[in-house]
């Protein structure tokens, strides 16, 4: 069995609540996932993770990528020691990006043929091959409770031409995820542990930024089946946020939801700012991702309920207050703008430590109200 998903209120406006079923526990939805991107939510450790948010309720899932994991430490390895939740000690629901995104825009002299794409290591240069089954056989042996079928993201812009034949190759490939990825599910590491369950996996649609496209991609996904007759797990929107203005993004989003079906959860790859996410949210997307939260404080860029603000600069030098006077993340509640800015004029590691801590609480806050906003509408 798959995963199962509880849709519990709709609105008229598309947005809806749900409970999604994972072999690792429950993710309340519309849900915002940390990046971890190498079996690490940048500089901040799991036990943060689990108790962020002003409900303490933590992350309920974070995403992990196959590409540098296969890199780096190996797939193999991470099987060996149980999956990537063993490895990192996360017990909660993860999920891994196949590798086709990360391919493109890491790795170097990339050729890409009908049978998958050969490329060169960022790291060192050395060479290796995608294929879509050999993403399912790396992300069957990490074991996230969500694996995503291997695609092409389309760059942007492009042709309508170069997009449909773009498209074309990911409904190929994505064809041959599904049976690869169900012939050989029963080689999860966690099988036997979480009998009766198995691993999940989701389509991507594509089709850049034209409507007739997408339509069409959403068609030919839905209709894909595995050698027993059945259908992805869930649905994501791909090949968005590449650099297209924020207002066709939205509505190559309206669009596509329109398509998929009310019962499967949908996932938009990689977006994006706070109040693009909770407007996503609100337009139904059930799952989102994205670097930001963390890659921004990374440079000390915080997102608060007054603005962004640069905590580096100048007039932080005395202020005696908290990063966000609304928030009660464990960096507002117990340090000062002043410290934060010290830190990272002196390159302290703690400062990415707090200043990712805030920002994923604050993401994590504002879905958690679209959530309770949802709640009770349209039962
Ligand atoms: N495909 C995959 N991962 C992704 C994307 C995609 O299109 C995006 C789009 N911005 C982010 N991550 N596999
Ligand atoms: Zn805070």
């Amino acid at each position: 069995m798959g995963l199962r998903f509880e849709v519990h209120a709709a609105t008229e406006g598309g947005g809806r609540r749900g409970t999604l079923h994972l072999p690792h526990g429950m993710v309340e939805t519309p849900v915002f996932m940390p990046v971890g991107t190498a079996a690490s939510v940048k500089a901040v450790p799991q036990g943060m993770l689990e108790t962020l948010g002003a409900d303490g309720r933590g992350a309920e899932i974070i995403l992990a990528n196959t590409y540098h994991l296969y890199l780096r430490p190996g797939h193999d390895l991470i099987a060996r020691l149980g999956g990537v939740h063993k490895f990192m000690s996360w017990d909660r629901p993860m999920l891994t990006d196949s590798g086709g995104f990360q391919v493109f825009s890491l790795a170097a002299l990339r050729k890409i043929s009908p049978d998958g794409v050969e490329f060169r290591s960022h790291l060192d240069g050395s060479k290796h091959f995608f294929s879509p089954e050999h993403s399912m056989d790396v992300q069957i042996a990490l074991g996230a409770d969500i694996a995503m079928a291997f695609d092409e993201c389309t760059e942007h812009p492009a042709t309508h031409e170069r997009t449909q034949s773009s498209m074309a190759l990911t409904h190929a490939w994505a064809e041959r995820s599904l049976r690869h990825f169900r012939e050989n599910a029963h080689r999860v590491p966690w099988f036997a542990e979480r009998g009766g369950q198995r691993q999940n996996l989701y389509g991507i649609v594509q089709g850049g930024m034209y409507k007739d496209l997408r339509t069409e991609s959403t068609a030919r996904l839905l209709e894909m089946r595995d050698a027993e007759g059945t259908g992805f797990d869930g649905y994501a929107i791909g090949g968005l946020a590449v650099g297209e203005p924020r207002e066709v993004t939205r509505e190559i989003i309206a669009h596509t939801l329109e398509l998929l079906p009310k019962d499967k959860p949908r996932y938009v790859m990689g977006v994006g700012y706070p109040d693009e996410i909770v407007e996503y949210a609100r337009m139904g997307v059930d799952q989102m991702d994205c670097v930001l939260p963390t890659r921004a404080a990374r440079h000390a860029l915080l997102f608060t309920s007054e603005g962004r603000l640069n905590i580096r600069g100048k007039k932080f030098a005395e202020d005696s207050g908290p990063v966000d006077p609304d928030c009660a993340c464990s960096t507002c509640l117990r340090y000062s703008r002043a410290y934060l800015r010290h830190l990272f004029h002196t390159g302290e590691p703690l400062a990415a430590t707090l200043a990712s801590v805030h920002n994923l609480q604050f993401y994590l806050d504002a879905m958690r109200r679209v959530r309770a906003e949802l709640h009770g509408q349209g039962d």
